[in-house]
């Protein structure tokens, strides 16, 4: 791999302003292998290629127009590029008028859209125009695929090993999302993972656009998330996994610190307590949170459905009362997930009563709930969400009452599914899901009677019944995140599975240098 990335420090060093030998200057040309205006992913809605190149050097100096929110991407930028050119750029306010010549100017205006943006490259500076601040942080990530991939390895190793300027090719790129909601999940409580490996899911989202990270906090095999009023959760729940790993668990200072990186890089952390059902480490953690009043032995299988919270008990509401007060107060984002699959113990009176009455302490609590598509017969405030998973189902009495789905159909959208029959991990009850399955569907033709208006978005869930590390959570994410990430930003209309083939075998030089372990899919035509 170094010798690789060697290789591409060369191609782009240039003359101007670099220690050591000139190297000659190349300039990626339009068509070839290594012309990133081709390439990128998500697919922009237009780009525009122009004549020449523009250098960042040391001395670039990078604007931001408007408040701590711009100034987040700035110093995005500011670090991702200081590791190439040996220091930080420099990061300054500005207030309008002319942008400065040489600059890179970050700022804002009407009319482009929540999350959209304009992106200039010229061999004059590059401005790019947010219509908010997520906007501006999407053009960050567009330009960050202009440049060379070695920056990534750069990034990752904290330092270049020959700093030089970074040429980025002129370019116009407009640009906005298809969906608000572009997420993924990571089920960590099959397998526990650790705040770095999250902070590194959540590295990966950015570079894709991607925005909300559902965190499945609490299953059958281990609950993972302190919470003070009730210490048992963590200490005795939390110390299983599936097949009877270790466990662990995030205490509300670690929870804090990756709701604040996922922040910074404009995702919202969605946290799921999954209930009435999959909540055997809590019913092994309290005994009076079971009917009998009997805790149930700890569970490192991977059964489901054969867990519930008593529902007739008021100690259960008082329970989750504090976990989703305790939670909430912590989630600055708009949503709490309260699960609400696979229930198989109680009757339908019984789970509709507990789904309305959870809906109320979840709004007592100022958060909007989330439930998997099985709360779909309950009385749904129309604030309420429901996540839709089970192909061949429909939610369409709630839509027709003006529920919002979120896409995630298992058939499709599911990371836990084997590739192919060689997959090592993974599972395959809902489908062997190939690359291009996972890209070549609608969202918005998936159930009857959920059209494109009913739609949130769409997320890509990864459940770790088979996955231990960050390495096999990568293996089976990449390369379909990416087409999941494609799949909720891009109109449909633009969407190709040829053209996005080529686009995403040109992603492997920048995988690689980020160290990622992604599939080789005999798919793609990696380069
Ligand atoms: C179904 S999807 C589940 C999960 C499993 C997953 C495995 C859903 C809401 N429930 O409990 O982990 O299948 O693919």
């Amino acid at each position: 791999m170094f010798r690789t990335l060697a290789v591409s420090l060369v191609v782009f060093a240039s003359i101007s302003g670099c220690a050591g030998k000139p190297a000659p200057k190349t300039v990626p040309t339009p068509g070839t292998a290594t012309d990133p205006v081709a390439h990128l992913v998500p697919l922009p809605v237009s780009v525009e290629r122009k004549d020449g190149v523009f250098e960042i050097t040391p001395a670039t100096i990078i604007y931001f127009n408007g408040g701590n929110h711009y100034q987040l991407s700035a110093r995005f930028l500011a670090d991702f590029i200081g590791l190439a050119v040996g220091r930080p750029l420099a990061v300054e306010g500005w207030q309008g008028g002319t942008p400065p010549p040489g600059a890179i100017v970050l700022t804002y205006a009407e009319g482009i859209g929540e999350g959209g943006y304009e992106l200039n490259v010229a061999p004059s500076g590059i401005t790019i125009t947010g219509g908010n601040s997520s906007g501006v942080f999407h053009g960050v990530q567009t330009l960050r695929q202009l440049m060379p991939v070695a920056l990534e390895y750069e990034a990752l190793r904290g330092s270049a090993r020959t700093p030089r300027p970074v040429p980025v090719p002129a370019v116009v790129v407009r640009d906005k999302p298809r969906f608000a909601w572009r997420g993924a999940m990571l089920d960590v409580a099959r397998h526990f993972m650790t705040v770095d490996d999250v902070k590194r899911y959540v590295d990966l989202m950015a570079l894709h656009k991607l925005n909300r990270l559902h965190l499945h906090l609490a299953d059958d095999q281990g609950w993972r998330i302190e919470i003070s009023s009730w210490p048992n959760l963590t200490q005795h729940g939390g110390s299983t996994e599936v097949m009877g790993g270790p466990g662990g668990f995030y205490t509300q200072a670690q929870y804090r610190d990756i709701v604040q990186y996922a922040a910074d890089r404009f995702i919202t952390i969605v946290p799921e307590i999954d209930m009435p059902g999959h909540t055997n480490a809590a019913l092994a953690s309290y005994a009076e949170l079971n009917c009998d009043g009997q805790a149930k032995p700890l569970y490192t299988g991977t059964e489901v459905g054969f867990s519930a919270l008593c529902v007739e008990k008021d100690v259960t509401y008082k329970f989750i009362d504090d976990v989703v007060r305790e939670i909430s107060a912590m989630t600055p984002g708009a949503w709490f997930h309260i699960g609400g699959d696979e229930v198989k113990t109680l009757s339908a009176e019984q789970y509709r009563g507990f789904i309305n009455r959870v809906q109320g302490i979840v709004q007592s609590h100022g958060k909007q709930m989330i439930g998997w598509d099985e709360i779909a017969p309950a009385n749904l405030l129309p604030t309420s969400v429901i996540q839709y998973w089970r192909p061949k189902t429909t939610p369409k009495e709630a839509v027709a009452k003006g529920a919002k789905v979120i896409m995630s159909v298992a058939n499709r959208a599911y990371l836990d599914m084997k590739y192919d029959a060689t997959t090592p991990i993974g599972l395959t009850w809902a489908a062997i899901i190939g690359v291009k399955d996972s890209y070549d569907w609608d969202p918005a033709a998936v159930a009857d009677g959920v059209p494109e208006a009913s739609l949130l978005g769409v997320e890509a869930p990864l459940w770790s019944e088979t996955l231990a590390t960050i390495n096999d959570v990568e293996f089976l994410a990449f390369p379909r995140l990416a087409a999941i990430a494609e799949l909720a930003w891009t109109p449909q209309s633009q969407r190709q599975w040829d053209d996005f083939r080529v686009r995403l075998g040109a992603q492997s030089s920048r995988w690689t240098a980020l160290g990622l372990n992604f599939y080789r899919s005999p798919e793609i035509p990696w380069r």
